[in-house]
């Protein structure tokens, strides 16, 4: 007879199937037959596919440090000194927290994933865990944060995920502490640390899950390493076998580029961090990059323009990477309006041009400082972010154009020789953020090898 737990998982992992589609993990998902230390573990691509064809999603930093105002982990022992931080829990009080908002502020806004901090290196949980106190029951406000979260997400079809930090500067067993993971713990026991950091992620994953992601951070502190990093990577397969996990379980991250160094395999997808990846189709990678400037709530923070967050959407997705876009709600339980305006803008640009994002694959031709390009079977998407001059030209594809049209609106010509395809749209029907161009081809998209614009061949009578 299968335990309550157990049927509750398959039940909750049929209805995912049922509902989420493409956005959700599938829970019925097998991972790899025989895993094996290495890149056997790796969620293959079926586990893969919503979240590639998802695109956009929505990361949340929150604890009691948003009452500062500064950053979360990091202002710890710094801006904050440490004794008065480990106490702010005490005061942490969003009466006006309402997860089924944040939820349909994700889905306005066209994202199919969300991605909240259960804990930063600062060490607070925001859920009920049955591992420490100092957790979000033991504050004012009394409530399982994750919980109504992952309620709200599963009944909107909104993939659940979590970011869960490796480090730990607040936890007396993790070896360092703050400022900046730079102070060493008088009695440290990393073996135990690193029973309670399984423990938590089994219990996320029991009591929360079906989660899309588990997404890892601060790997990069010497008492973390390779072997470890597997070992967590088994025990969370083993525990949901269709779940994707970031680059940041192992030490293969390659600084805030994000990318895992040839040969040292660690978890699905690469992780560049407050910058666009580079176009890359081998390996799956998401940029994660603030709405503000800090990941945290700071009131008058810097919001980035419409122009700017719809123009990086388009150059990652371009690149064939994911987009998710940070806010840090406010210590009452709100995100800042002004940010949540910036989201339904665009969601609004999502729902008129949304099919040359969702689903669609990077390239074929390569990000520029002008264009970026998508693809679905056999449609080009030519995102024209900046026009140099009149035209824009293209280089050779082996492919022939059969139709084209303008989904900004308006007229578009389009001429292709065997230099190039030069693309012409008139002053008025170009679009300050993005025009974009739909090329029919004569086949499928996915079979053009990925090419440099700055391989273009000079137009005829023209001099480069
Ligand atoms: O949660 C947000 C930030 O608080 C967190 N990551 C995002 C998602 C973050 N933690 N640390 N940092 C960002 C900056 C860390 C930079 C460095 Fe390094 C750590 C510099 C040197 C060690 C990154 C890792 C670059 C090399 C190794």
């Amino acid at each position: 007879m299968p335990s309550y737990r157990h049927r509750v998982c398959v039940i909750a992992g049929l209805w995912v199937l049922a509902h989420l589609s493409p956005g959700g993990p599938a829970a019925g998902a097998q991972a790899p037959a025989s895993p094996g230390a290495g890149p056997d573990l790796q969620a293959g691509a079926a586990n893969l596919q919503w979240w590639r064809e998802a695109r956009f999603g929505l990361f949340i930093h929150w604890g009691p440090v948003s009452l500062k105002g500064t950053e979360i982990g990091w202002s710890r022992g710094a801006q904050v000194p440490t004794e008065e931080y480990d106490e702010l829990y005490r005061q942490f009080n969003p009466t006006r927290f309402d997860a089924d908002e944040w939820v349909r502020i994700a889905q306005d806004a066209g994202m199919k994933y969300l991605v909240i901090t259960s804990k930063h290196h600062d060490g607070f949980c925001i859920w009920d865990t049955k591992f420490t106190d100092y957790n979000i029951m033991h504050t004012p406000f009394g409530r399982d944060v994750l919980k109504e979260l992952a309620a709200a997400c599963k009944e909107r079809g909104i993939a659940f995920c979590t970011y869960h930090s490796i480090c730990d500067w607040y936890h007396p067993d993790y070896p360092l502490g703050s400022p900046g993971g730079k102070t060493p713990k008088p009695h440290p026991n990393m073996d135990r640390y690193n029973q309670y950091l399984k423990n938590q992620v089994a219990e996320l994953i029991r009591n929360y899950g079906p989660l899309g992601i588990l997404w890892f951070d601060g790997e990069w502190e010497k008492p973390w390493t390779q072997e470890r990093g597997i070992d967590l990577y088994r025990h969370i397969r083993s525990l949901q076998p269709s779940i994707i996990v970031n680059n940041r379980v192992g030490v293969g991250r390659a600084g805030m580029e994000g990318s895992t160094a040839a040969g040292a395999f660690a978890g699905d997808y690469d992780t560049p961090e407050q910058r666009i990846g580079k176009f890359q189709k081998d390996r799956p990678w998401e940029t994660n990059m603030t709405i503000c400037r800090q990941w945290a709530w700071k009131p008058d923070d810097q919001m980035k323009s419409l122009t700017e967050c719809i123009q990086t959407l388009v150059r990652v997705v371009g690149g064939d990477g994911n987009f998710l876009l940070n806010v840090g709600p406010m210590p009452d339980g709100r995100i800042e309006p002004r940010q949540v305006d910036r989201l339904r803008e665009m969601g609004a640009w999502l729902r008129q041009y949304g099919e040359t994002i969702y689903g669609t694959r990077g390239g074929p031709i390569k990000t520029t400082a002008q264009i970026a390009t998508t693809y679905r079977n056999n449609a080009i998407f030519v995102h024209i972010l900046a026009w140099p001059g009149d035209a824009i030209t293209l280089p050779a594809l082996p492919k022939r154009v059969v139709d084209s049209s303008l989904l900004t609106g308006g007229k578009v010509s389009v001429r292709q020789t065997k230099d190039g395809i030069e693309i012409r749209v008139p002053p008025d029907d170009r679009q300050e953020i993005d025009t974009i161009v739909k090329l029919e081809m004569d086949g499928p998209a996915v079979d053009i090898e990925p090419v440099a614009l700055a391989a273009v061949s000079p137009a005829p009578g023209k001099a480069r």
